[in-house]
């Protein structure tokens, strides 16, 4: 099939998902396009049967900001045009779902849309008024939609008042690349021998509730030798920094920005903090569970379906930052139990979220969309 992929390319889960979802069509023969603003973060070097389209951007003194959807919406009409895409596959209703069906009014091939709902969109942005008309507009329009977890179906049903069918497509990953063994060269540079490493990786936006990340390790860390790694950049950035200096933390905790290859970080922890509000899937979750990294996280959204709680990790009421650190507590000073918890991670991740079987989950709905 020839298949057009438009995903946001910098660091996110959706992004990565999308990433991986164009390699490994494309590695099973599949010609590839990704319509993008800049080159995804997870490409990496060149793929055969991967190609990229680079939007330009119009910039002209009367246009006070740039049309950068009706841009994109252009290059996805050209690219249906010139390759014959069969699929436009859109991850996230806003922009891009909205944007493959203006391309698909303009161009002439016809292609189908399926959109991906990652939760941003819906958990977040259709709380305005205003874009909520537009992000269901996106969202019916679709010829297939999927969500990432059965939460955010549920989510989107209620909010939306659609009667849209959508399908559950997991988050998924590679086993070969989140596997327990990738973080022992790096394990040495973020801890001292008896230290256990707690991580967080994420956006630093307010609904991943990063001051409850720091609450947690400082109680933490008051039972066990330890140390919090801090992956990732955004807005609450700068206050989690202070944070931890009013809490004279400083030497224990680490802040490494942002970095684009997680695998080797997550697999030399020994438990993944995700204290979030909100959380379609939690797709950092998964890939240390993939890792044999047990997580402490909340019942937000779909962590649920993704972390089983007392088996794969604990999870606690949003804000319970004393009952997470006694679980994390737990979890480090109980050596049976940890094994037990990191073992039940890496069966549940290889048997229920293998990228193979999501990848012939979103084959098979193609296949469907096309002959409709
Ligand atoms: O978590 C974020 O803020 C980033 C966002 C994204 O665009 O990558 O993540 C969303 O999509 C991921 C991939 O499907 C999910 O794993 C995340 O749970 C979801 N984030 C939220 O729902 C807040």
């Amino acid at each position: 099939m020839r298949i057009g992929i438009s995903c946001y390319p910098t660091v996110g889960g959706s992004g990565a998902v999308a990433t991986e979802l164009g390699k490994a069509l494309a590695k099973r023969g599949h010609e590839v396009h990704f319509i993008v603003t800049d080159v995804p973060f997870r490409l990496g070097t060149f793929v055969e049967h991967v190609y990229i389209h680079q939007m330009d951007t119009v910039t002209y003194p009367v246009l006070r900001t740039p049309p950068y959807d009706f841009s994109l919406a252009a290059l996805m009409a050209k690219v249906i045009d010139e390759h014959q895409l069969d699929v436009l596959h859109a991850h996230y209703a806003l922009p891009f779902a909205v944007c493959a069906h203006l391309a698909q009014e303009m161009a002439h091939h016809p292609a189908k849309v399926v959109t991906t709902l990652h939760g941003t969109d819906v958990t977040v942005l259709a709380q305005d008024t205003s874009l909520k008309q537009v992000i269901k507009l996106g969202i019916e329009r679709s010829d297939a939609v999927t969500a990432v977890s059965e939460s955010l179906i549920g989510q989107t049903r209620e909010l939306f008042e659609t009667n849209k069918p959508i399908r559950c497509v997991y988050n998924f990953i590679d086993p070969d690349v989140f596997q327990p063994q990738c973080g022992q060269s790096v394990r040495k540079s973020l801890a001292r021998p008896g230290e256990r490493v707690l991580l967080h990786i994420s956006n630093f936006r307010p609904v991943k509730r990063i001051q409850d990340v720091i609450d947690v390790f400082a109680r933490v860390q008051t039972q066990v030798a330890a140390r919090l790694v801090m992956v990732g950049e955004g807005p609450e950035y700068n206050e989690a920094r202070n944070q931890v200096e009013r809490l004279r933390l400083g030497d224990k905790v680490d802040f490494l920005g942002r970095q684009d290859e997680v695998a080797p970080l997550v697999a030399a922890a020994d438990l993944l903090l995700l204290p979030s509000s909100k959380e379609s899937f939690g797709l950092v979750a998964l890939e240390a569970m993939a890792c044999q990294i047990p997580v402490i996280g909340t019942f937000a959204g779909g962590i649920p379906e993704v972390v089983l709680h007392g088996q794969t990790g604990f999870l606690s009421p949003i804000g319970d930052v004393e009952e997470m650190a006694a679980h994390a507590v737990r979890l480090l000073t109980d050596g049976a139990l940890y094994r037990r918890f990191a073992e039940a991670s890496r069966r549940r991740a290889v048997e229920h979220f293998h990228i193979a079987d999501k990848v012939a989950e979103y084959e098979q709905l193609y296949r469907e969309v096309c002959s409709q």
